[in-house]
């Protein structure tokens, strides 16, 4: 039986991998897996204590109605970030504007992180998995002073640190420095998120594919061919794929990202720019994919390239295996060039 190793000695193992961090980082690191803890045990209960399931009544920036889970875990990570003293300033979902943090020590903090508490909290109801994304940027703003908007406003090739949470049948973390993904098991029976999926890489090709196929008469030809491609014998594996569409993000891409496959949320009528956000959505899962051997693009350029305009900024996305989103890539060019 392979030596248990808890995310905790994985940090400390691998902290030379980012040469400026002294130890900072890991903290970080160590911050939000607690956080993602208390959010899991919020999350497990949400069936059982009514006053956590449910809207909370308000809407967020996004004009989505808010569940209580969306704020407990939106404060949940805040207070983490900034009682650990690392985090000079944050951006998340359910916040208008960026935060930044006002204590001595947090304007001493080297590092911004961008993030979405809570994805697919309209699922919380339905009891279907849901997820948090993280990001983290080196401050750009001088040390000791506040953080600024340039601070959160960096292209995805800048992250030093990308992840999620899935709170799916268990509670996982992967993440990745720059240097491969590994995923992180929590073990509630001894409170430790575990090293269970090593180095993980993204199949280049899998037989499966993630859209809201009720959009399919509002998105370009290009992709809607793509689509019938994948239904065909004509694609890449001689066989139709398969439609797997769980309606929460992280949970599509964990499962792509095991066992192959592509997300796609076009720009439709409807969401003219996209669904997903550039900052705390689409740049952290882009970074993981292209870390795991995937691909991350607007479909017709790769999203880590992108200098962002707005914190709350919408792409178009496609992300997962290799030869998959080239070859949507190719239809959509194709139907351009004609
Ligand atoms: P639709 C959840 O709100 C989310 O941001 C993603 O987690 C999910 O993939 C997508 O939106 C679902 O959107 O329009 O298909 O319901």
């Amino acid at each position: 039986m392979s030596k248990l190793i808890t995310l905790q000695e994985f940090i400390l193992k691998n902290e030379a991998d980012y040469s400026f961090a002294t130890g900072e980082l890991s903290r970080l690191l160590s911050d939000i897996a607690v956080a993602s803890k208390i959010v899991s045990r919020d999350i497990r209960k949400a069936g059982l204590v009514d006053h956590i399931i449910g809207a909370q009544g308000g809407q967020n920036i996004q004009g989505e109605e808010q569940q209580k889970l969306d704020v407990i875990a939106d404060i949940t990570f805040i207070k983490a970030f900034e009682q650990g003293g690392e985090v000079c300033g944050i951006a998340s979902e359910e916040n208008e504007n960026f935060v930044a943090f006002k204590s001595e020590k947090s304007k001493n903090g080297k590092y911004v992180v961008l993030f979405d508490p809570l994805d697919g909290s309209s699922n919380i109801d339905v009891n279907v998995s849901i997820g948090t994304i993280f990001s983290i940027y080196k401050r750009l703003s001088p040390i000791g002073n506040e953080a600024t908007i340039e601070d959160m406003l960096q292209p995805g090739t800048e992250q030093i640190v990308a992840g999620y949470v899935l709170y799916g049948s268990s509670t996982m973390l992967v993440y990745t420095t720059g240097n491969g993904v590994n995923g992180f098991t929590l073990d509630p029976s001894i409170g430790e998120f575990c090293l269970s999926h090593p180095d993980m890489k993204m199949p280049e090709i899998g037989r499966l594919y993630a859209m809201n196929e009720g959009n399919i008469f509002e998105c370009e030809k290009g992709l809607s061919d793509y689509i019938k491609y994948c239904q065909s014998r004509e694609n890449q594996t001689g066989m139709p794929y398969s439609g797997r569409y769980i309606g929460s993000l992280v949970a599509d891409f964990h499962r792509n990202l095991i066992k192959g496959g592509i997300y796609i949320y076009p720009d439709v009528l409807s969401a003219p720019e996209g669904k997903l956000r550039l900052l705390y959505e689409c740049n952290p899962l882009a970074f993981i994919a292209e870390q795991a051997g995937g691909l991350a693009s607007t479909g017709r350029k790769r999203i880590l390239d992108i200098k962002p305009e707005r914190l709350h900024q919408r792409v178009p996305y496609y992300v997962g295996s290799k030869l998959m989103v080239e070859k949507v890539m190719q239809f959509i060019e194709a139907t351009e060039n004609k």
